[in-house]
């Protein structure tokens, strides 16, 4: 990473627990108040039926874009900041119903390994609630093995995903 660079990062947003419209439209805030968070964009909000156990309420999704400056764990540092401040207990427990859930999709053209992170996220391509978000303000977006995001809309269904106005 060059240190004066700045990077496009894509990040995905999800709550399923508590008023989770309202939450996101603060998480929204909380973001754009990063220091060196810049040229914020953000889709639409999408309800999506829960992936893994289905025991859980459906989800509220949504994508957000900006330019940064941080260097990827300085951003993942900033991002479980503002999870934590919305009451997000990290139990270790994967999979369960979360009040605020901020993921790292795509950090430039970079792939990250580390023990905190791992970039682009792993199942992004796999997942309706990232990948119709992301299409939203990213239409011609090539991920870092090269592949075109257009290409995996065909492979994941949007039959249970409902775009929703992201107003309060
Ligand atoms: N399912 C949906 N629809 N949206 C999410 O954000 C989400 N996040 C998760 C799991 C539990 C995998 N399922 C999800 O972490």
């Amino acid at each position: 990473m060059s240190s004066a660079g700045k990077e496009l990062c894509y990040i995905g947003l999800g709550s399923n627990l508590g008023d989770s419209k309202k939450t996101l439209n603060s998480a929204v805030q909380a973001i754009q108040s990063i220091p060196s968070v810049e040229q914020f964009v953000l889709s639409s909000f999408y309800q999506s039926k829960p992936h893994g156990p289905q025991d859980q309420p459906d989800y509220i999704n949504a994508v957000a874009g900006f330019t940064t400056s941080l260097e990827p764990i300085a951003l993942l540092d900033q991002l479980q900041a503002i999870e934590n401040s919305y009451g997000r207990v990290r139990s270790g427990a994967q999979w369960t119903a979360r009040t605020l859930d901020l993921d790292i999709l795509l950090y430039g053209t970079h792939e990250i390994n580390e023990e905190r992170l791992v970039v682009p996220h792993p199942w992004m391509t796999r997942r309706e609630f990232v990948i119709y978000p992301l299409h939203e303000i990213a239409a011609d977006l090539i991920l870092p093995d090269g592949s075109l995001l257009e290409s995996y809309l065909d492979q994941v269904s949007d039959d249970t995903l409902i775009k929703i106005k992201s107003s309060l």
